[in-house]
């Protein structure tokens, strides 16, 4: 796969092995202990959080010239565990799965009501974390690159209509023109070869849930992703190691998927400007009286111990840390006024993207396959349906067996927001959203899918999610807002109140945007660099 990066990236991804090797990544107590740097005291820019936002904005400053420091709360996935592997498969989870559990969290709990989905594991630094308030749970991932190392690499771009409804306050001829071919291009979106899936078994789940929906009068799309799908063909022509074929995703995939570790983050370190410190948590941020910013930063070890806490000082500070970091990040400085003139809208505009989850129960005849892969490649879309717009990701289920199961992820249109507040005993940001809120999306998926169940004969499935509901309305992949773009920014991301301050991950999305999120994210922290670079002193 990594025929496709340019001499640039591939420089930049030499380089991030050789940090990791030199310790600067410090990925383990072991190389932390024996060759801990000297802890950086001031860059030009820092950056923190390292997924979409954050990487398009190390990459655009590292071309700038800038100087510039990428903070990461999570650890840097490049070595292989004794298993030989980097990242466990959803079938056998360990350590490497989650952020400091002892039990798994899977978004499916059960099969057949009974627990055999989640193991019991060790903490430790994994790749996933399932951030749980009350009656809405969050999954987002950890480590440098962030979401794009556990997502399922679906990239599509939002109806222009809908954007504009969700960011009129963005000139969209631009994003359409300029800036989402650019995300695209650098995010290495491709397309599956349609006779491909027509004949392989792997997409046959794909094509049952079509049929389903064709049968209903519904349209299915297919889904572009940033798995490459020529090398997931040489996976099932038996000429490449297997990952999206080997039930490898919200764990993190050993090949085939261009997370932004290795397109942008690598581009990023091979400008010869940039350089990634994992296991850096940053926890308070101060205006420098001299002008700019200085942080406070935690450092941990693979126990989740703080080894160290100092401060760090830049010029300009952009927040990457997602829809829950970044927001937390601000709202504590403004609570605790370390930040006072912060708009009292942070906190504000938060949605799930109408996610919803749901499956059916097909019946014998229609059988999904043993072998599924783990990207999406379809969806049924019915958002141009005024009266109950929705998009339907076909999900895929791989157990290894055949299950009769056809799952989604059914994204739709909820006007409802939930709010952040400052818990000052816990010292973290809580979200408030409560279940009621999630009515409007689970009515408009149950619109959708019964009227699939009538027209086919099908069912529901009640055994999967808990507490046998049909519908998992408990939980999201697409956290959005916070810090939503005109309201606590301008229109470019920069934090009102203060200079040099910058927000360009998805808080600055108002909770909705009708498909999959990363291509917007990205795209929109496209525009927002090329604004904030040749506009702001540096
Ligand atoms: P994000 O990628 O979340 O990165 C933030 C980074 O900041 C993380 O690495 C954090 O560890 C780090 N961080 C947080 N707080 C701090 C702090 N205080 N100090 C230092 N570092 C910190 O942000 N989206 C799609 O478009 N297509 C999909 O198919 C898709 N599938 C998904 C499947 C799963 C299981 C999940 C969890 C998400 C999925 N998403 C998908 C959502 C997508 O990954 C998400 O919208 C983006 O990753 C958000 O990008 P941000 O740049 O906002």
């Amino acid at each position: 796969m990594t025929s496709n990066l340019t001499r640039r990236q591939l420089l930049g991804l030499g380089a991030l092995s050789t940090a990791a090797a030199l310790g600067f990544t410090r990925i383990g107590a072991a190389s932390a202990a024996a060759v801990e740097p000297a802890a950086a005291r001031y860059a030009p820019a820092i950056v923190v959080g390292s997924g979409y936002g954050s990487a398009v904005a190390a990459l655009r400053l590292g071309q700038a010239g800038v100087r510039t420091v990428v903070l990461e709360m999570g650890r840097l996935w490049d070595t292989p565990a004794a298993d030989g592997k980097v990242f466990p498969s959803t079938s056998a989870p360990d350590q490497r799965s989650m952020w400091f559990r002892n039990r798994t969290e899977a978004p499916l709990a059960q099969f057949l009501w009974l627990d055999v989905v989640n193991r019991d594991i060790s903490p430790y630094p994994g790749v996933l974390d399932r951030v749980n308030y009350g009656d809405m749970s969050v999954y987002v991932g950890r480590g440098v690159g962030g979401g794009s190392l556990v997502n399922g690499g679906m990239a599509p771009t939002p109806r222009r209509s809908y954007f504009s409804e969700m960011l009129p306050q963005v000139d969209a001829d631009e994003m359409y023109g300029t800036y989402y071919p650019r995300a695209r291009a650098m995010l290495g979106v491709n397309d599956i070869d349609p006779a491909w899936f027509e004949s392989t078994e792997w997409y046959r789940f794909a094509r049952i849930s079509r049929k389903h929906a064709q049968n209903t009068g519904l349209k299915t799309v297919f889904v572009p992703n940033v798995y490459d799908f020529a090398y997931m063909q040489r996976e099932a022509a038996g000429t490449a190691t297997r990952s999206a074929l080997a039930g490898e995703v919200i764990y993190g995939n050993n090949h085939g998927k261009k997370s932004v570790d290795k397109t942008y983050l690598a581009a990023a370190i091979g400008t010869g400007n940039v350089t990634i410190e994992t296991m850096q948590r940053v926890v308070g941020v101060r205006p420098d009286p001299a002008g700019g910013y200085v942080l406070t930063v935690r450092t941990s070890d693979v126990t989740g111990r703080v080894t160290q806490v100092r401060e760090l000082g830049c010029k300009q500070l952009f927040l990457g840390a997602g829809s829950l970091g970044t927001t937390e990040i601000l709202l504590r400085a403004r609570e605790t006024g370390t930040l006072p003139a912060l708009s009292d809208k942070v906190g504000l505009g938060w949605g799930h993207n109408g996610n919803v989850m749901t499956a059916r129960a097909n019946h014998l005849w229609d059988t999904v396959g043993c072998n599924q892969a783990t990207m999406p490649a379809m969806g049924i879309d019915d958002w141009d349906n005024a009266s109950n717009p929705v998009f339907a990701e076909i999900a895929p289920l791989p157990m290894g067996i055949e299950h009769w199961i056809s799952m989604y992820l059914a994204i739709t249109k909820n006007r409802e927001r939930g709010h952040f507040t400052y818990d000052a005993a816990t010292d973290s940001a809580r979200l408030n959203w409560r279940r009621d809120q999630n009515t409007p999306s689970v009515d408009a998926a149950k619109n959708l899918f019964d009227r699939i169940n009538r027209r086919n004969f099908t069912m529901y499935r009640y055994d999967l999610f808990g507490d046998n509901r049909a519908f998992a309305d408990n939980f999201t992949y697409h956290p959005l807002g916070g810090c939503v773009l005109g309201d606590a920014t301008d229109l470019y991301g920069r934090a009102k109140g203060y200079q040099g301050l910058y927000v360009v991950d998805s808080s600055l999305i108002p909770g909705s945007l009708g498909v999959n999120p990363f291509v917007t994210i990205t795209a929109l922290a496209e525009r927002n660099m090329a604004r904030i670079l040749a506009e702001d002193p540096r």
